[in-house]
């Protein structure tokens, strides 16, 4: 109470305070909030900030997106857990209200904090939080996973066109013949059904089949997979040209002559985790949120071992 008392004669003494500056008890954040390691959560505004301070825990923000191999398919990750709270975290917690006269910019998680940091409002709260934490697995092959939901039941995990283990959705050759999706003539536009990307999507051999899911594109007899040429096998057709004026073999049907694959190329798959916390029960004297949203995380500062995006390969088994 000394401190607000003291920094509001320090509010009329150096400032104006017209509304820009008078208290407004009012959180008027965006939906993002940031931490660093040793587990301070803030969201910042230009004039105010509101912290989770968490003390005396071995919890590091990491621990927030531990993974391990899917039980129903070992080419998919899951969380070990999709939610923490307090009683997981450990330690103890405060939450914090601030305003400011001064720029809240770098006041937190930084080694050399900004001089005159003016504090005009100083509230503090107990309450509850809980992280919820999400995976998101994707191919980034440029058709968006509900489009590769081909039997239309919800479920993306039981749509696997070359059934080589790997989900559609995940899958960055759908059709399993060396040939990247993305490099196999589709082209999604906001707001397309399964049907309008399938009839503008290259269907070379005009099969009715769009190539992104035929693993023979022309349609000479000879798998797209095996119409590589010796000089140049890289589970690569695309750089295997016969006849320059008719494109690669896979696309030429003239051009029929087979060596069988080996193997299949490597498939990078996406990993992005969501980290949303929410907080309950705050009480800042002045004002109470029995739920407060912070949003979701979108930075971590003073960590090595974190990252909200990160790839993994798999090469499926030939
Ligand atoms: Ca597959
Ligand atoms: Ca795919
Ligand atoms: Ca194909
Ligand atoms: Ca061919």
């Amino acid at each position: 109470m000394r401190k607000i008392f003291a920094l509001s004669i320090l509010c009329l003494s150096l400032f104006t305070c017209d509304d820009g500056d008078i208290i407004t008890s009012e959180l008027e954040f965006d939906d993002t909030f940031r931490a660093c390691g040793d587990l301070v959560i803030y969201k910042t505004n230009p004039s105010q900030s509101l912290t989770l301070q968490i003390t005396g825990s071995e919890f590091v923000i990491s621990n927030l997106i531990q993974t391990e191999v899917h039980p129903d398919n070992p080419n998919r990750l899951q969380l070990v857990n999709t939610e923490y709270d307090q009683n997981n975290v450990g330690g103890n917690h405060t939450f914090k209200y601030r305003s400011y006269a001064s720029s809240t910019e770098g006041i937190f998680c930084n080694d050399v904090p900004p001089d005159n940091i003016q504090i005009t409002e100083d509230y503090t709260s107990s309450g509850d939080f809980t992280f919820f934490v999400t995976l998101i697995e994707d191919d980034n092959d440029g058709i968006p996973a509900y489009l590769e939901d081909l039997n239309g039941n919800g479920d993306l995990n039981d749509d696997d066109t070359d059934g080589d283990g790997i989900p559609n959705y995940m899958d960055p050759d759908d059709d399993g013949d060396n040939v990247l999706t993305i490099s196999e003539g589709v082209t999604f536009e906001e707001g397309m059904t399964l049907a309008e990307l399938e009839a503008n999507a290259l269907d070379t051999d005009g099969d009715g089949i769009p190539n992104y899911r035929d693993n023979d594109d022309d349609g000479d007899g000879t798998l797209t997979i095996d119409e590589e040429n010796a000089t140049t096998q890289d589970n690569n057709p695309t750089n295997d040209v016969t006849d320059p004026n008719a494109g690669p073999d896979y696309l030429n049907d003239q051009v029929t002559t087979p060596l069988l694959a080996t193997s299949y190329r490597q498939h990078t798959i996406y990993n992005t985790f969501e980290v949303r916390m929410i907080a309950y029960g705050l009480d800042f004297s002045s004002f109470q949120y029995q739920t407060y949203d912070f949003g979701n995380l979108i930075d971590i500062s003073n960590t090595n071992d974190f990252d909200l995006s990160s790839t993994r390969n798999i090469t499926p088994e030939f």
